[in-house]
C-alpha cells in the first residue's frame, strides 16, 4: 500500500474554517479547541483530519443476497478500534447495487448479542410490500415497556407487527421487486437501516446503515460520470470515549423539544474527515446524510458550485446549479462536481452554518469539513457532461389536488413528560390515520404546530411537494422526494401515488431521536374499490 501523503499546511489550516488565518503562529492549545471536535477525548483528538483513504464500501449485485448482521471492529481514530453493530461487517455496510426491475432477495442474519433484541430492516425511498418495509413493531419480552409511545397491551404479533420482526439468531428473507405500478422504479441513491420501535436511533449510532443504488436504463444512457467516477458518500458523525468507543449519549434521557443527539466527529462512509484522490474532470457523488438528528449544509472549499441532478427519489426533471445543499437526516442529492478547475489543488466538502431568516432549531447544521478531494495535476479529456433535461416527473404529480385528503399535525403533548406527538398521539402500531386506496393520488398537509424543525419521512412511494405555505417550492424541491423539512409553523402539501401494496406503512420524523420519542403514526392503504 502507498504510504499516507503527508498533510500539506494548507490543506490543515482548510480544516479549521474561520479562524485559520489568525493562526499563522498558532499555539498547541488554542490550535485544538478551535479544531471541529474541540469537546473530544484525547484520543479522538489525535485524529488528524484528511489522513485517512475515502473507504467506497464493497458493492453487492447478485439477485440473492445475504448480510449477516454482527459486531465488528473497525479502525475509526488511530490506536484503539471501534467495536459496532454492522451490516455485513463493516459502517457502512456493504452498498447493494441492483437493476431496476429486477428481484432482489437480501437475506439478513441477526447475529448481534440477543441483549440488543429485535431488528427491523427498512430500505429507506424503497417501494416495498408492509412485511418487507421494515415495520417498527411493538413491545416484546425484551423491549416490554416503551418510555415514549402509549401501546396498548395484548396486541395480537399481527396487530403489533411483531411477526415481521427480526428475532436474535434468526434470519429473514426480505424481498425487493424494484417495480412500481407496472413499471421498473426509477434509478435512485437509497440506504438501508434499522426501524424498531423505540430504537432507531441507538442502532444507527451504534452503525446499522448501508447504502442501496438502483440503476436503469435511461440513467445509464446519459453521458454522466460513471464507474470510479461515480462516488457515494455516507456522511455522518459520532462521538468517541477516550478508549476510541462511541459514547451512550442514549443514558441522558433528554426529552422532546431538547432530545437532539449529536455526535462530534465526522464520519465520511466511515472513515473520520478522509481525503481521496480525483482526476480533474466531472464526478458524480452522491450524498447522504446518515446522521441520527444533525443537518449539513454542504458546499465546496474553492466555491466551485455543484450541479443537483437527483434527489432522494433520482434524476429531476432538470440540472439545477447549487453553492450550498442543505441535507437533512435521510435525505439525498446527486451532484455532478468539475475538478478540472482545481488541478493540482485540494477542495474540500464542508459544511457551514445555515443563515436563513427563520428559526431552525432543531436542524442547526455542522461547521466544518467533511472530506478532502486532491485534484491530480494532469489535463484530462472528459467526455461527459450534464444534460439539459434529465427524467420527466410522472404524470400524477399534475393531477394532484391543491385541497388536502388529510392532515397531519406535529406537536408537543405529555401530562407528565413531553412527547412528540402526530394527529394527537405518539405511535401506536395497531392505529393509522388515513386510509388511501390503491391507485388514488392523494395530497396530505403536514403542519409542524412546534418551535422547532423536523425532517419528514414518508414511505411507501415517492411523494412530491406541492407547495410550503402556499409557495411554490424552489426548483430542488420541484421533483420527487421522500423526507422533507417543515419548519417551526410550517405547512407543507405534499402528493403521492399508491400502487402495488395495500398495508401499513409509516410517516415518521427522521431525527431519529424525535421518532423514538412518539413522532411517528400509520397510514393504512387500502385495496382499489371494486
Ligand atoms: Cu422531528
Amino acid at each position: 500500500m502507498p504510504g499516507t501523503p503527508r498533510l500539506g499546511r494548507r490543506a490543515f489550516l482548510g480544516a479549521l474554517g474561520g479562524g485559520a488565518a489568525a493562526l499563522l503562529a498558532p499555539q498547541r492549545r488554542r490550535l485544538e479547541s478551535l479544531l471541529p471536535f474541540g469537546g473530544e477525548t484525547p484520543s479522538a483528538s489525535a485524529a488528524v483530519p484528511f489522513r485517512a483513504r475515502l473507504p467506497i464500501p464493497e458493492e453487492l449485485t447478485d439477485s440473492e443476497i445475504r448480510i449477516p448482521i454482527r459486531e465488528a471492529e473497525q479502525q475509526i481514530l488511530p490506536g484503539r478500534k471501534t467495536k459496532l453493530w454492522t451490516y455485513g461487517g463493516s459502517f457502512p455496510g456493504p452498498t447493494v447495487r441492483r437493476p431496476a426491475g429486477e428481484r432482489t432477495e437480501v437475506t439478513f442474519h441477526h447475529e448481534l448479542p440477543a441483549r440488543v433484541g429485535e431488528l427491523s430492516v427498512h430500505l429507506h425511498g424503497g417501494h416495498n410490500r408492509t412485511q418487507f418495509d421494515g415495520q417498527p413493531g411493538g413491545l416484546t419480552k425484551s423491549q416490554p415497556l416503551s418510555y415514549y409511545c402509549h401501546i396498548p397491551r395484548g396486541l395480537s404479533p399481527r396487530e403489533s407487527g411483531n411477526d415481521l420482526l427480526l428475532e436474535p439468531g434468526a434470519r429473514k428473507t426480505y424481498v425487493y421487486d424494484l417495480m412500481e405500478d407496472g413499471r421498473p422504479e426509477r434509478s435512485a441513491f437509497q440506504w438501508y437501516h434499522d426501524h424498531r420501535l423505540d430504537r432507531t436511533s441507538p442502532r444507527s449510532w451504534h452503525g446499522l446503515a448501508g447504502m442501496w443504488i438502483v440503476d436503469d436504463e435511461f440513467d445509464a444512457s446519459l453521458p454522466l460520470p460513471r464507474g470510479e467516477r461515480d462516488i457515494p458518500l455516507m456522511i455522518s458523525e459520532r462521538s468517541f470515549d477516550r478508549h476510541n468507543q462511541l459514547t451512550n449519549p442514549f443514558e441522558d434521557h433528554l426529552r422532546p423539544p431538547a432530545d437532539g443527539i449529536v455526535g462530534q466527529s465526522v464520519l465520511v462512509n466511515g472513515a473520520f474527515m478522509p481525503h481521496h484522490h480525483v482526476g480533474a474532470r466531472r464526478y458524480r457523488l452522491r450524498l447522504l446524510n446518515v446522521s441520527p438528528f444533525r443537518s449539513y449544509n454542504v458546499h465546496l472549499s474553492n466555491g466551485a458550485p455543484m450541479v443537483q441532478i437527483a434527489t432522494d427519489s433520482g434524476l429531476m426533471p432538470m440540472p439545477v446549479r447549487r453553492n450550498e445543499i442543505l441535507l437533512g437526516p435521510a435525505e439525498r442529492a446527486e451532484v455532478i462536481v468539475d475538478f478540472a478547475g482545481a488541478r493540482g489543488e485540494t477542495v474540500e466538502l464542508r459544511s457551514s452554518k445555515l443563515h436563513v431568516g427563520r428559526n431552525v432549531t432543531g436542524s442547526r447544521t455542522y461547521a466544518g469539513a467533511l472530506m478532502q478531494f486532491r485534484v491530480g495535476s494532469e489535463r484530462l479529456a472528459d467526455r461527459t457532461r450534464v444534460p439539459r433535461k434529465l427524467r420527466a416527473l410522472p404524470d400524477w404529480t399534475r393531477k394532484a389536488k391543491r385541497k388536502p385528503d388529510h392532515r397531519w399535525e406535529i406537536t408537543i403533548g405529555g401530562l407528565f413528560k413531553t412527547v412528540w406527538q402526530i394527529n394527537g398521539r405518539t405511535f401506536n402500531p395497531a392505529h393509522s390515520d388515513a386510509f388511501p386506496r390503491l391507485g388514488s393520488t392523494v395530497t396530505w398537509e403536514v403542519h409542524n404546530r412546534t418551535n422547532v424543525a423536523h425532517v419528514m419521512h414518508l414511505h411507501h412511494t415517492d411523494w412530491y411537494l406541492l407547495s410550503r405555505d402556499g409557495r411554490r417550492p424552489p426548483p430542488w424541491e420541484d421533483c420527487l422526494k421522500d423526507t422533507f423539512f417543515v419548519y417551526p409553523g410550517e405547512r407543507i402539501l405534499l402528493a403521492g401515488h399508491f400502487s402495488d401494496y395495500a398495508g401499513k406503512f409509516v410517516i415518521h420524523c427522521h431525527m431519529l431521536d424525535h421518532e423514538d420519542h412518539g413522532l411517528m403514526s400509520q397510514f393504512q392503504v387500502l385495496p382499489a374499490k371494486a
